[in-house]
């Protein structure tokens, strides 16, 4: 068990040794992703002092108004990740087409590349709700040296190195994992030093807590319908609490505390559901596993889905291990 209080650089530094393949590159990469945490807080924290609210005029591909925070919070961890000099590519939900970061220079040796969310749930910005970033870390997969492709960026979740979240809550965590259990960093902003704050979290197998948008619920397949109205009956543990904030990496970060199950699923305004699969999905599925929980579209892992696109939808129920399970027995009778 490791001692809480450590800061995340003694943690990192400690753990170094027990993760496969890494020449200190992961590491300096983890660094690099906490100095971007810290820069991207300080803004967050007083988005509503000063003129960065409110839409930066663009629309993403996602066909979302871009706030001023999403590109901020994107170009900080472009511009952090590229000065390091780390990575050799990235892709960002609020990019249209990856980033090959000097990976045409035969000399750069750097072999991973990071998917982010910069800020993930930015529709919650103005009125004051926490939001978070999502990143997610592969080996490169074409050949160190050469040009980075897309291929390097649709591997399977189950690919992933590491994959974590910043949560920019009444406190700010970085919670992340590289496939050795989940740990979570607090941060002191009185010093910018992150500490462990929550190590080897684990969501219970059981929760009572369901998160899902219950306005869509008319346009729900009928296996979610069915086990909204399970939550919601009178029985046994139930019914059970309703809790969507409407930033996915909130509703995971308390349902991973206390137990519950976040489900967006697909419906007949989305048909693949709205959630990416590499920027959102995938790692929040690594987390999620390594946390002993699971993660799934409703019948396949998460982790097992090829990519075949960089902003690729997927439906999504993620949480307590039972709790998705007993949801995808309601999808596998009425799918
Ligand atoms: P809706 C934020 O845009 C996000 O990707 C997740 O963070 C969040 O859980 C979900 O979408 C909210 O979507 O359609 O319920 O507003």
């Amino acid at each position: 068990m490791s001692r809480k209080n450590k800061t995340l650089g003694e943690y990192i530094i400690e753990n170094q040794a027990s993760f496969k393949y890494t020449s200190g590159e992961l590491s300096r990469l983890i660094n690099s992703i906490r100095l971007a945490a810290k820069v991207v807080n300080h803004e967050v924290n007083k988005a509503g002092l000063v003129d960065i609210i409110g839409t930066a005029g663009d629309t993403n591909i996602q066909g979302e108004d871009q706030q001023k925070l999403d590109v901020y919070a994107n170009d900080k961890f472009i511009q952090t990740l590229t000065n390091r000099n780390i990575v050799c590519g990235i892709a960002s939900e609020e990019e249209d087409d990856f980033i090959s970061i000097n990976s045409q220079d035969e000399n750069n040796q750097n072999k991973y590349v990071v998917l982010i969310d910069p800020l993930d749930g930015s529709s919650n910005i103005d009125v004051n709700v926490s939001v978070g970033t999502i990143f997610s870390i592969y080996r490169r997969i074409t050949p160190v040296g050469t040009p980075v492709k897309i291929e390097d960026f649709l591997q399977k979740g189950s690919e992933q190195v590491a994959a974590g979240y910043i949560v920019y809550g009444t406190s700010t965590m970085l919670v992340y994992t590289t496939g050795h259990g989940v740990n979570g960093f607090t941060l002191n902003p009185a010093i910018g030093t992150f500490y462990l704050s929550h190590p080897n979290m684990e969501f219970p197998k059981n929760g009572r807590i369901y998160s899902v948008n219950e306005g869509n619920y008319t346009h729900f397949p009928q296996g979610v319908k069915n086990y909204i109205k399970y939550c919601q009956m009178e029985e046994e543990d139930r019914p059970y609490t309703s809790r969507y904030i409407g930033s996915l990496v909130s509703d995971f970060h308390r349902n991973m505390i206390k137990g519950g199950v976040y489900i967006y699923p697909k419906s007949s305004k989305n048909s693949t559901g709205k959630l990416r699969l590499l920027y959102e999905c995938n790692p929040m599925a690594f987390l999620a596993e390594q946390a002993q929980g699971k993660a799934s579209d409703g019948f396949t892992r998460i982790l097992d889905i090829k990519p075949n696109e960089l902003h690729q939808r997927v439906p999504f129920f993620c949480g307590s291990k039972n709790m998705v399970e007993k949801a995808e027995e309601f999808m596998r009778k009425n799918p």
